[in-house]
């Protein structure tokens, strides 16, 4: 215990397990302690029950390192008496930590953006995390990122977004900024959606990398993402809806594009009316066409583009109107001849002979002869909606390229970026499937980063250079990304092997886990092929219905082909691409008979997450945590329970911990000396930089406790760099002021 029990000290007190309540307290007899509430109850509690609460004069403080007791209690009471006024933003050392306010906030625009930029405030905000990142990109010429993490629904795309508007405000000159900002409308449409923990988020990861020129103006910028999913577009839970642009689309076109594209409204189509929720509370989706519109012309998509584009949405549309009947009594079926065979046959451009053989048959080589099997009822629904996602996936990395090409093409590439990182949030709904574990998977991968960058590099540094230094624990995942990522036993491998077997099924999977990776503290095999697996942030269970073919995400050789032999353009250049990935081949296909040669989705996305995470080492980082108030997405409301479990699984109190223990400020002997040696009063008798240092900090008789002198460099507390920096301007002035007088005397 850090402190002493006495009358009158602020305390917390828990007399249930669920709640904390700030008191006084009035006396102690032995192990009694009578606390007087703030609401004006009295009551007596053991000390144990008692945390100690920080004088009043620092509630609201706005970095959480200035706490004098660092419990949760009074981590929670800090930050839920600055969001009862609006203020969402503390640090915590050096992160930022930013409560979703979930209704609008006076913080931003151009007042506020001006008053950061010329320092006028010092209350933690986004714009002074992108400020410092804009100075240190310019001062010393490395790359930066802004890595920003939390749930779903906790803000991270909000807040990107906020970052992106103050670099564009400083770096604005030649309409490049707003280029920049309204990619943000073309890919919220595209790869944004209503699911049950936010009525807009991102199914895609993306990293956005913004170029500066040596004078700070935007000179371009590239959009990199990461596995879109794709399921949503075909399948998705009740109350949920497909990517946003589907509904904006069918509402908003003008009757000129709906005659042209055979539009019909969202609610006649199978793909949207499926989960039963076409529309947002608040959201007017017309509108929002209009402002894409807006965004693809900024963004320079040509006409021609756009119209490709929503010819696409189109075909994927009417696809999913396709229907089919079964034939005979194997369940083999013919298409039917409805609109939506005409129609996407139509848009397409291609006969709809071609359409119904790829919907409904297959090549199978049986010895030197192909025959063509009619494929069950099952099997075309597979190979509709395997065409309908192929097709939106290949359309969203489309539009990226087009984008990058607009922000990119003839503008000079240059060594001052920052990168600003978003992607879907940790997720864990009532059922759980590939898709959260593969978000899931890659929150974990970030989570290291940040433990990386704040825990072990921070703490190695200390210990490396000899300093005096008892280490912070942090609780680390790297056994979880080991569980995930292991070779030949890791989850990601075993997944990869049982989908290269064509006979396994999810159950098979379920139990080649259970044999595996029982003995794992993190994970758990459970009933009915499900699995839980002890993530950084909560225990999550899986279901592994589908994880095969999702991991496998087969295309048929038929669907290529029909898409090769397409009289649009965009269908035959997603057949190429497709036919480029093939070749592209791994173990995966090479045991499957008839589908692509590809190479598997949690392969894929693996190779992308080890190369954004290398991109990310080369960058100056700058850490961001969005935390989710609530459940239900309303303002006001502050669960503590809810923040609490985010503010831990994301090691806020150890960054607070070790950033307060720390030596936030380091320099080398040499750069130090260099700096302040000429402040010295008296020559020293050694002239290595490392006397002189320690020179220079005796006699301005800076606290011993404030400083460690490490075998190469010079750790300072927080502050200590201000003073000397204070005196050296001091020093200067005087030294100016007795040089204007000489002059003056001669003069
Ligand atoms: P996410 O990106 O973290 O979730 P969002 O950034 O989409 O979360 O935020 C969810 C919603 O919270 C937004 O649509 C806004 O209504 C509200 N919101 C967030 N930040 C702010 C803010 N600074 N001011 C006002 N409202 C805000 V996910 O993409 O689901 O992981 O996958
Ligand atoms: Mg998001």
């Amino acid at each position: 215990m850090d402190y002493v029990l006495q009358k009158k000290l602020r305390v917390w007190c828990s007399a249930s397990d669920e709640k904390w309540e700030l008191g006084q307290i009035q006396s102690i007899s032995g192990d009694d302690v009578e606390i007087h509430l703030v609401n004006g109850e009295v009551l007596t509690l053991p000390p144990e029950r008692l945390l100690p609460a920080n004088p009043d004069i620092l509630d609201g403080v706005d970095d959480l390192i200035q706490m004098s007791y660092l419990n949760e209690p009074s981590v929670l009471y800090n930050l839920q008496y600055r969001y009862s006024r609006d203020h969402i933003y503390t640090k915590a050392g050096p992160v930022l930590i930013a409560i979703n306010p979930l209704k609008e906030v006076p913080l931003y625009g151009k007042d506020l953006i001006r008053k950061y930029r010329q320092k006028l405030t010092n209350d933690p905000h986004v714009y002074a995390i992108a400020d410092i990142a804009f100075n240190e990109m310019l001062r010393d010429g490395i790359n930066q990122s802004i890595i920003i993490s939390g749930e779903s629904g906790a803000g991270k795309t909000e807040t990107a977004k906020i970052a992106m508007q103050y670099l564009a405000a400083l770096g604005g000159a030649n309409g490049m900024e707003s280029e920049v900002l309204q990619t943000n409308v073309i890919l919220e449409a595209l790869g944004n959606a209503k699911t049950s923990r936010n009525d807009n988020s991102s199914r895609f990861g993306k990293l956005i990398e913004m170029h500066f020129s040596e004078t700070g103006k935007i000179c371009g910028a590239k959009i990199q993402t990461f596995l879109l999913v794709q399921s949503r577009v075909v399948r998705r839970a009740p109350g949920e809806r497909s990517y946003h642009i589907f509904y904006q689309l069918c509402s908003g076109a003008s009757p000129l594009h709906r005659k042209k594209l055979l539009l019909r409204d969202a609610n006649y189509y199978n793909y949207l009316k499926q989960s039963a929720c076409l529309r947002i509370d608040g959201v007017d989706d017309a509108k929002r066409f209009s402002s894409l519109l807006g965004a693809l012309d900024i963004v320079q998509i040509s006409g021609e583009n756009q119209m490709e584009l929503f010819s696409m949405l189109a075909v994927v549309l009417w696809l999913g109107n396709i229907s089919f009947s079964v034939i005979d009594n194997e369940n083999h079926v013919e298409v039917d001849s409805n609109e939506g065979l005409a129609n996407a046959a139509k848009l397409l451009g291609c006969s709809v002979p071609q359409l119904v053989i790829a919907l409904s048959t297959r090549k199978i080589q049986a010895g030197k002869e192909n025959i063509v099997q009619r494929l069950t009822l099952t099997q075309a629904l597979d190979a509709r909606d395997a065409l309908a996602k192929s097709i939106y996936a290949h359309l969203f990395d489309w539009i990226v390229e087009q984008i990058n090409h607009s922000l990119g093409t003839g503008r000079q590439r240059t060594r001052r970026s920052i990168s600003i990182l978003d992607i879907y949030g940790f997720e864990s709904f009532n059922k759980n499937g590939f898709e959260q574990f593969c978000i899931n998977y890659a929150n974990e991968r970030l989570q290291q980063h940040f433990n990386r960058h704040l825990f072990k590099l921070e703490q190695e540094e200390y210990l490396d250079d000899g300093i005096d230094w008892a280490s912070v624990e942090f609780v680390d995942n790297a056994d979880c990304l080991s569980l995930f990522e292991k070779k030949p036993l890791g989850l990601l491998s075993l997944l990869d092997e049982e989908s290269t077997f064509p006979k396994a099924t999810d159950l098979s999977f379920a139990s080649k886990l259970k044999q595996h990776l029982s003995g794992n503290p993190g994970f758990k095999g459970e009933q009915d092929g499900a699995f839980k697996i002890c993530h950084y942030a909560g225990e999550v269970s899986y279901d592994t219905t589908g994880f095969l073919e999702k991991n496998r995400d087969p295309l048929h050789t038929e669907s290529i082909q029909l898409l090769s032999s397409c009289k649009s353009d965009l269908p035959k250049d997603f057949a190429s691409v497709m036919i480029a990935d093939s070749q592209n081949k791994s173990s995966l296909s090479r045991h499957l008979l008839v589908d692509t040669q590809k190479q598997s989705v949690v392969n894929k996305f693996k190779a992308q997450l080890f190369k954004l995470m290398q991109q990310l080492e080369n960058t100056s980082p700058h850490f961001i945590r969005c935390i989710q108030p609530n459940n239900k997405q309303r303002p006001r409301q502050f669960e503590h329970d809810l923040v609490l479990h985010q503010l831990k699984c994301c090691g806020v109190f150890e960054v607070v911990r070790i950033s307060r223990a720390g030596y936030p400020t380091r320099m080398t002997h040499q750069q130090f000396a260099e700096r302040y040696g000429f402040l010295l009063s008296h020559s020293v008798a050694s002239q290595n930089p490392l006397s002189i240092s320690v020179a220079v900090l005796q006699q301005f008789s800076i606290p011993p406790e404030m400083y460690q002198v490490g075998y190469t460099k010079l750790f300072l507390r927080t502050g200590q760099v201000a003073s000397l920096e204070n005196a050296k301007n001091r020093m200067f002035h005087g030294a100016l002021r007795i040089q204007r007088n000489f002059r003056g005397l001669h003069t």
